[in-house]
């Protein structure tokens, strides 16, 4: 797929860590057109993706696997995508995305293949792709080799506790009169550490009471 052959899935693409193959679901069309969508019984607007074709190609890729994947159709109706759900989709040795176009796809097709509907965020695109390469993205990151050091070492937003990223600073010390808290420059790690902390709470709070609320909740229980 051409989107993630650039950048850190593309070198581990390179590496191997990681394949993506795209299959054409007009290659499994029934008729001379190469055709894929129908009207929709019961009448209306649009086109449907026909049963058909979608199942097929999933055939096929079970096929050539010899094992049946799980089968991630992508949708505004499925569950939200979160880190949680990268972390366990990475786990998955193959996985596919059914990219959905026109008004849809046959529910029969759905019932028979999908093992998980996903959303990436509550707004209708106009095919599963961009969603579908948002998961990839996020669940290559996660496979072992793909980050080096430099990309990893960060404990991101999510990483730990549910807690947004601190603020980030690097060189000059003084940029236009904005200077670099001074904790950051101390050398003093224990002391750092607390305030990013900190500073990781703080901003969660501002910026999204939402997350801040579980993270309340997260630590009430525990303890
Ligand atoms: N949002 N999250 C999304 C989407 C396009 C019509 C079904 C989304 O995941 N997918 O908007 N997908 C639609 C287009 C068929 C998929």
């Amino acid at each position: 797929m051409n989107g993630l052959s650039t950048s850190i899935t593309g070198r581990a693409m390179n590496k191997g860590l990681l394949s993506v193959e795209a299959i054409n679901i007009r290659d499994f069309s029934h008729d001379k057109h190469q055709s894929v969508d129908d009207y929709p019984y019961g009448g209306g607007a649009g086109m449907v993706m026909q049963a058909a074709p979608v199942v097929e190609s999933y055939e096929y890729i079970c096929q050539k696997t010899k094992k049946k994947p799980r089968c991630i159709y992508l949708s505004p109706q499925g569950k939200t995508f979160h880190q949680r759900m990268a972390e366990e989709f990475s786990k998955e040795e193959d996985l596919v995305f059914l990219c959905g176009h026109y008004e849809g796809v046959d529910e029969r097709a759905l019932e028979m293949i999908v093992t998980d509907e996903v959303s990436i965020g509550d707004y209708v695109l106009t095919g599963g792709e961009l969603p579908a390469m948002v998961m990839i993205d996020a669940i290559s990151r996660l496979l072992p080799g793909v980050l080096n050091n430099e990309e990893s070492a960060v404990t991101e937003s999510f990483g730990l506790d549910g807690l947004l990223e601190y603020p980030q600073y690097s060189r000059p010390e003084d940029f236009r009169g904005r200077k670099v808290p001074e904790v950051l420059m101390s050398g003093h790690h224990a002391n750092i550490a607390k305030w990013r902390k900190e500073q990781a709470i703080f901003r969660t709070k501002e910026k999204r009471p939402d997350l801040y609320e579980k993270y309340l909740l997260n630590n009430r229980t525990k303890t």
